[in-house]
């Protein structure tokens, strides 16, 4: 067993006394060591969201979500699993020509299909704010709350066309990154673990905000699950160190 295996193992026992047990998060977790998005022969599952579909009004209407997780996220799912279908029906007959088309969209959609996963448990519906451990690297690595909310607003709020603003954990750097995503998998950095990600597609705003991005944007920080972007955290340091 090695290091990170080990740490996943304590982290999986000891899951139930350091999460909330009642957190779709923490349940995860306690499954798999980490965010559950396979079965056990490794295709990609949809995870049940963790609250009704009205349960983020009035801030995100209850179409909006009822139709971003059935179709945008579930359909993210199954072509994923298509992708990596493909990719091993490609190796068992020995005919390679398709699989750097295949690898591409495997990539975009599991993507999709992980930050999807994390953008739901990242939303509640109350106001909350960064504690302990999160808060104090938000102040290390940007000086403050209010720096990193304005940089991580004015961030998603600017992405060209569809994509994700994104704050995570980086472990090469011991840092927090905020990162403008493109689609779903462009513009990452190696390694980064997402800790808070806002959706800024068309499709997650557009019936309640219409062109208004930007105040989608500035409406999302009324629902943020601060506590399990805390959570993602510990986890990080956890399986990073
Ligand atoms: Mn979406």
């Amino acid at each position: 067993m090695n290091r990170k295996q080990f740490l996943q193992n304590s982290l999986i026992l000891g899951g139930a006394s350091l999460l909330p047990p009642n957190s779709a998060f923490a349940a995860n977790v306690e499954a798999n060591g980490i965010d559950r998005l396979t079965d056990e022969n490794g295709n990609f599952i949809q995870q049940p969201l963790p609250f009704n579909n009205n349960f983020l009004e009035p801030y995100m209407d209850e179409e909006t979500v009822y139709l971003h997780y059935t179709f945008h996220h579930g359909n993210a799912v199954k072509a994923a699993n298509k992708y990596l279908q493909q990719i091993r029906k490609s190796m068992d007959d020995n005919s390679l020509e398709l699989v750097d088309y295949q690898t591409k969209k495997l990539s975009l959609q599991f993507s999709s299909h992980i930050l999807h996963s994390i953008f739901w448990t990242n939303l509640g519906n109350k106001k909350t704010e960064p504690t302990g451990e999160l808060l104090r690297r938000i102040d290390r690595s940007f000086g403050s709350y209010d720096h990193l909310k304005n940089l991580l607003a004015q961030i998603a709020k600017s992405v060209d066309g569809n994509g994700w603003g994104i704050l995570g954990y980086q472990p090469y750097a011991d840092a927090l990154m905020v990162l403008q995503c493109e689609n779903h998998e462009k513009l990452t950095q190696w390694g980064v673990v997402p800790l808070l990600v806002i959706d800024v597609w068309e499709h997650a705003y557009y019936l309640k905000y219409k062109n208004k991005r930007a105040d989608f944007v500035d409406a999302l920080f009324n629902i943020i699950n601060w506590d399990n972007a805390a959570e993602r955290l510990d986890t990080a340091l956890r399986l990073t160190r």
